[in-house]
C-alpha cells in the first residue's frame, strides 16, 4: 500500500496505541522486523521491543544498536521519536540506499517506551508523572527514578535515598523489573556498537560520564560521533543541540543508563534531550512530532549508522 504509517505522528499516542503501531509495523514488514516482549513491567505489562534486521535476529556477527525512549513517563516526545525512527527506516528500505544498507548491515532494537507502567499513569492521572510506579516499603511516596537505578556507580551523586524524591535511586541497583529487562538487552544483543536514551527536553546530544565530571577513556573518539550528531540534527531545521559530556552539559547524576551501557559494553552510547528548550518542556505540541524525529533520524540513524559499519 502507498499507507507510509505517518498518520500515527499527528499527535500523542497512549499505550495501547503504540502496542497497536508496531504491531502493525512487524504484520507489514515480517521480513524486516520482530517484535517482542524484553520482560514485564512492575505492573505486569509488556515492554516492547521492535528488532529491525534482515536476518530476523539471530546474525550474530553483525553489529547492533538499542535505542530506548521512555524512561520518564512525562517526556511524550521520547516514545514517539523512537516510533518515528522504526516507522522512517522500515518505509525506506529498497528505496533509500543509505537506509536500505543500514538495514541489511545492523540489527537495530527499539524499544519505545521503557516505563510503561509510568507512561500508563501520565495518560490516566497525572501528566507529569516521572518514575515508576513501584511501591516503595515504609513510604507512601510512589515510584523509582529509572535513570538513576542501573548498576555503575549507582550511589555516585546526583541520586536520591529518599522515595519521595524524583530522582529516587530505589532500594538496590536493578530494582526495577523495568531497568533490569532494558540492561539485559542491551548486554545480550550481539556486537552492541551504539545506544541512545531518549529524554526531553532541553535539546541536548550527551555523552558520559553522567556520574562524574571527570573524562572516560576513549572520549575523544566519542565526542567527535558527538558533534557530529550536533550538527547533523542542526542542518535539518536548524535546531541546536547542545553536546558534551553529561555531567558538565546538564548536572552530575549516578546510575544512570548511559553510564552503564558505557562503562559495560563500550558502545558509543548518548543520552539525548529532545526538544524544546523550554517554552512548552514536556507539554510539547504535537505539531514537534515529525520535525523531531525528521531532525534525529539524520544523526541518530545516518551518522551513527553509518560510523557503526564503517
Ligand atoms: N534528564 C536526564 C535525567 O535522567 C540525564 C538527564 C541523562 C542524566 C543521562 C544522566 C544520564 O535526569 C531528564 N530530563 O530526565
Ligand atoms: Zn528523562
Amino acid at each position: 500500500s502507498n499507507d507510509d504509517g505517518m498518520e500515527f505522528f499527528s499527535k500523542y499516542r497512549k499505550p495501547e496505541e503504540f502496542d497497536r503501531f508496531l504491531t502493525g509495523l512487524n504484520q507489514k514488514f515480517p521480513k524486516l522486523t520482530k517484535l517482542f516482549s524484553i520482560g514485564k513491567t512492575g505492573q505486569g505489562k509488556n515492554i516492547n521491543c521492535l528488532l529491525i534486521s534482515t536476518s530476523e535476529g539471530s546474525n550474530t556477527t553483525k553489529p547492533s544498536i538499542v535505542y530506548n525512549g521512555g524512561q520518564h513517563a512525562r517526556e511524550w516526545i521520547s516514545p514517539m521519536t523512537n516510533a518515528y525512527l522504526a516507522n522512517r527506516m522500515l518505509h525506506e528500505y529498497g528505496k533509500v540506499d543509505l537506509t536500505t544498507k543500514l538495514i541489511n548491515s545492523i540489527n537495530w532494537y527499539i524499544v519505545p517506551i521503557v516505563n510503561v507502567d509510568g507512561y500508563t499513569y501520565t495518560w490516566s492521572d497525572d501528566r507529569l508523572w516521572r518514575k515508576t510506579r513501584s511501591v516503595n516499603k515504609g513510604s507512601k511516596c510512589v515510584g523509582v527514578d529509572p535513570n538513576r537505578n542501573w548498576d555503575y556507580e549507582w550511589t555516585s551523586g546526583g541520586s536520591s535515598s529518599n522515595p519521595c524524591s524524583e530522582s529516587y535511586r530505589g532500594p538496590k541497583p536493578f530494582s526495577e523489573p523495568e531497568v533490569s529487562a532494558i540492561a539485559k538487552l542491551t548486554t545480550s544483543v550481539p556486537n552492541l556498537k551504539a545506544y541512545i536514551d531518549f529524554h526531553s527536553y532541553s535539546q541536548l546530544w550527551m555523552r558520559p560520564w553522567g556520574f562524574s565530571r571527570k573524562v572516560p577513556a576513549g572520549d575523544e573518539a566519542v565526542g567527535i560521533v558527538n558533534d557530529a550528531c550536533g550538527k547533523a540534527v542542526y542542518d535539518v531545521h536548524g535546531s541546536k543541540y547542545t553536546t558534551g559530556r553529561i555531567a558538565v552539559t546538564i548536572y552530575e547524576a549516578s546510575g544512570s543508563s548511559v553510564d552503564y551501557v558505557f562503562a559495560k559494553t563500550n558502545a558509543l552510547s548518548f543520552a539525548v534531550e529532545l526538544r524544546d528548550t523550554g517554552r512548552q518542556g514536556f507539554l510539547l505540541d504535537a505539531k514537534n512530532i515529525v520535525p523531531t524525529g525528521e531532525e534525529v533520524f539524520a544523526a541518530a540513524v545516518n551518522v551513527i549508522g553509518s560510523k557503526v559499519i564503517e
